[in-house]
């Protein structure tokens, strides 16, 4: 009889029905899954038992790949980049991971006996919602290539049970609807509960003196939780490197307080369950100022300590002490949410393992590096010392350890400029007292960067000018990018096509290869194909607008485009006032020649935030009234797409014609909606905001409408006295507009409706749209002209994507791994009894 032992050396054979990437045995293992895992008979699978019998053959086929990518890490000891992130917004994985295996083909064969389009199963997938927007989804395209360049990485965040809030528009509101992603299941998750680690909050700190007679501190907690690791694989494109992306879930440590059950208080008994799984269950919808929400702290601090505690254990597996922890990691913080890591790796250091002081501080410095991304002051964190002293009052003295030391060298340097100390403390004590967590990030990190150059010079001139002074050469910029992958590849299959048939597939890995298109421009038969392709992706978004929200729209309009969130920064209002203006030249004048246009918007406002509701209602008045008047019929048309979200923005991008990236200049830390849209072939209207500067760049001047006031035009004019009121009472037809929105016109003559966002305009304008609103409608009508030539209006959309290389998220990777993580690629083979990609 074999032993035990005998049985587990012995090699896993895995069955060809899990591993065989042709459509027959595609086709047996989705039958195979359907019956043993869904547990249905194909004539009674639904489309979603259906989709999740592919979702599982799918996943089947990545196993291998996923667990041969991490052995092959730990054995070879290597150097791993951790992105440390509250978002991951990382869209539907089925369609992607087809692409990147390269059966979508053989997959789509496959699926066809069920009678069913594999389109229709892919659509079947709910999207995690697990991120509000830009800084979410980045982290999504940034996991994405680091596969595809073969870096090994681990994504961590949270496993929220309700991401980013469903939105519904009711009589042109926005109403919130909870997000319900895990309902049924999850098929590219496995939970790794053997791996879950405790967490403490609350209670007091002791000190004590060790058995060497070492002075130490110990945290006598209130309350443990527990963190349970979620491993979602993240395959590169075309390659055997499969990382993970593990996200935490919170869990009581004992899902009974026995003690309380045995007193007969049943429901007391589950109180601590309830707390305790409270830290996972909702993502923050808001990128307003934090109202010091204390169950959001828990968060952050929950999902970072459970990260390190898990690199610490799998350093300890292969390496006999944390001496060199800082060489095999390093760190990435996704804005200051998971800067307490700072903290937490000195405590996990000097309390835990017993560093001293000076040895925990440079294995930290040299572990963590910051991205910020956000100018906007009031999105800058800080937690009140009262909330964070006693939810981690170890943490708390750690912080104050560090900037003590910290000010202590400033003094030295800036003798007698309080006013410097003051600026630079980690504790803000200028009234009630705070911690500032981007300073406690810029202190412990080795590396600070922003995200598009504009936003780094203004990072070093104005945000973080101080910590600028005082090391300069921890600053440095990584302008982001965005994956192909999903970005073009996979949402925009014709084009694809297109592409690939001219130039080859290699572009899809490098994206500079694009340049190729250039020598396509003057060829009318592919600017002929380009339009047609062009013209029936608009089609489908006229069917799905139709479909979703009633409004017919003719495709041979021009698609004017703006999805993102709503906030008063992005002025969407802005767009509106252009709306508007065409609106009233037309009932001014009913003959006047205009270029027939789709306005179409998408995007969430945060629940708490008035005035961005009131934007989407406003959109919504302006929809309704316009397409209530025979007068206008073809020629202006509004939609307000609701739910915004990864899989409609996959939807969107290929379809537009035009892009809208109008931010006030100097607010927009980058976008990246800007580089989808202009990847897909549309051209952009923006102001030199962002990453927009470097667009325009790449693309040229002459194909690139730009307007607006520059950034140190808005500076000047802020500091000169900025007054809406002298372009409300000079410009006629910006007076006209921002009445006839006063008036109740598109409020069924509800005056006060749109008051407060008039008013707000006229008297105050923070975001200067009076002051850059001739500009903007001068630059539509330039607009409207061009496209009115569609022989030239191809060349340009062709030029844009032929040039837009620069921004894969590739290129912002291989950026990151060279200049801060100094990460290399590592190979990874699989056994020989797997088949490679296609
Ligand atoms: C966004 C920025 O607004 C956007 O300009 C940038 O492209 C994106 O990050 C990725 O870098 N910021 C957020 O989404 C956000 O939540 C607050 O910022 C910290």
């Amino acid at each position: 009889d074999p032993s035990p032992e005998s049985t587990f050396v012995c090699p896993i054979i895995i069955e060809d029905d899990r591993t065989g990437l042709d459509t027959e045995t595609i086709r047996r293992a989705l039958r195979d899954n359907l019956l043993y895992i869904q547990g249905k008979l194909p004539e009674l699978a639904s489309k979603n038992d259906l989709y999740m019998a592919l979702a599982y053959t799918i996943r089947d086929r990545l196993l291998q790949r996923w667990l041969t990518t991490q052995q092959t890490y730990l054995k070879k000891d290597v150097r791993t980049v951790c992105y440390l992130s509250a978002e991951f917004l990382v869209g539907p994985h089925l369609a992607n991971n087809l692409i990147n295996l390269g059966i979508y083909e053989q997959v789509q064969k496959a699926v066809s006996e069920s009678g069913l389009k594999l389109e229709e199963l892919i659509a079947q997938e709910e999207e995690p919602g697990l991120g509000n927007g830009g800084l979410g989804r980045l982290a999504a395209c940034y996991l994405d290539s680091l596969s595809t360049l073969e870096i090994p990485a681990i994504g961590y965040g949270i496993r929220y049970e309700f991401g980013i809030f469903d939105q519904e528009i009711h009589d042109g509101w926005q109403v919130e609807i909870t997000d319900k992603w895990l309902q049924y299941g999850n098929p590219w998750e496995i939970a790794r509960p053997e791996a879950g680690v405790e967490v403490k909050f609350g209670g007091y700190t002791e000190s004590y003196t060790d058995e060497n007679g070492n002075y130490r501190s110990r945290w006598i907690p209130d309350y443990v939780v527990k963190g349970i690791p979620y491993d979602t694989p993240i395959l590169g494109y075309r390659v055997n490197t499969a990382n993970t992306m593990r996200l935490w879930k919170s869990e009581a440590c004992e899902s009974f307080d026995f003690g309380r059950f045995n007193r007969g208080d049943y429901y007391g008994a589950v109180d601590n369950k309830v707390h305790s799984e409270n830290i996972s269950k909702v993502l923050y919808p808001n990128d307003e100022p934090i109202q010091g929400k204390e169950l959001r702290l828990e968060q952050q601090y929950f999902f970072v300590s459970c990260s390190l505690q898990d690199m610490i254990r799998i350093h300890l597996h292969e390496n006999p002490s944390l001496n060199s922890f800082h060489q095999k990691w390093s760190v990435q913080l996704n804005d200051t949410h998971p800067s307490v890591g700072v903290a937490e790796l000195m405590r996990l250091l000097i309390d835990v393992h017993h560093f001293d002081w000076d040895k925990a501080w440079f294995i930290t410095q040299n572990t963590f590096a910051y991205t910020n991304h956000t100018l906007l002051p009031e999105a800058l964190e800080k937690w009140p010392l009262s909330i964070f002293g006693r939810l981690l009052p170890r943490l708390m003295e750690i912080i104050y350890e560090i900037n003590h030391r910290f000010l202590d060298k400033i003094r030295i340097i800036y003798p007698h400029d309080d006013g410097k100390i003051s600026r630079l403390s980690i504790i803000d004590e200028s009234g009630e007292k705070y911690v500032r967590m981007a300073h406690l990030a810029c202190v412990g990190s080795q590396a600070i960067n922003g995200v598009a150059a504009l936003h780094t010079e203004l990072l070093k001139k104005d945000v973080l000018r101080n910590f600028y002074e005082l090391f300069p050469e921890k600053f440095s910029n990584k302008t982001n990018g965005v994956t192909p992958r999903r970005w073009i590849v996979s949402s925009n299959p014709r084009l694809t096509f297109a592409i690939t048939e001219k130039i080859g597939e290699n572009w899809i890995k490098h994206l500079e290869d694009l340049r190729g298109l250039e020598n396509y421009v003057d060829d009318g038969g592919f600017r002929d194909s380009w339009r047609r392709i062009k013209y029936d992706i608009k089609a489908d978004l006229a069917n799905y607008i139709d479909k979703k929200v009633g409004i017919k729209v003719d495709p041979s309009t021009l698609f004017d485009v703006q999805v993102k969130r709503i906030h008063e920064y992005k002025r969407q209002h802005l767009n509106v006032l252009h709306i508007v203006t065409l609106y009233h030249r037309l009932k001014n004048n009913p003959n006047l020649d205009i270029t027939p246009r789709t306005f179409i918007f998408g995007g969430k406002a945060a629940p708490g935030y008035f005035m961005a509701k009131l934007i989407i209602k406003l959109i919504n008045s302006v929809a309704e009234v316009i397409d209530n008047d025979p007068t206008i019929a073809g020629r202006l048309k509004v939609v307000f797409l609701p739910d915004y979200n990864v899989t409609l923005g996959q939807r969107v991008y290929p379809a537009a014609d035009l892009s809208e990236q109008i931010s006030t200049a100097g607010k927009e830390a980058s976008g990246t909606g800007n580089m989808k849209f202009s990847m897909n072939g549309a051209l952009t209207i923006g102001t030199l905001d962002g990453a927009n500067i470097e667009i325009r760049e790449e693309v040229g001047a002459e194909n690139f409408f730009l307007f607006g006031l520059t950034t140190e035009e808005v500076y000047a004019k802020k500091a000169a006295g900025y007054n809406p009121q002298e372009y409300y009472y000079h410009n006629e037809e910006l007076r006209a507009v921002l009445d006839l929105i006063g008036s109740g016109f598109f409020s069924r003559g509800d005056s006060s409706l749109f008051r407060p966002l008039v008013d707000n305009l006229i008297y105050n304008d923070p975001y200067m749209l009076l002051a850059d609103y001739q500009s903007y409608i001068d630059c539509q009508e330039g607009v409207g002209r061009a496209y009115k030539d569609q022989e030239h209006w191809s060349r340009l959309a062709i030029l844009n994507v032929a040039r837009m290389g620069k921004f894969s998220s590739d290129r912002s990777i291989r950026q990151y791994c060279e200049e801060i993580w100094r990460v290399q690629p590592v190979k990874i083979e699989l056994p020989d009894y797997i088949q490679a990609n296609a």
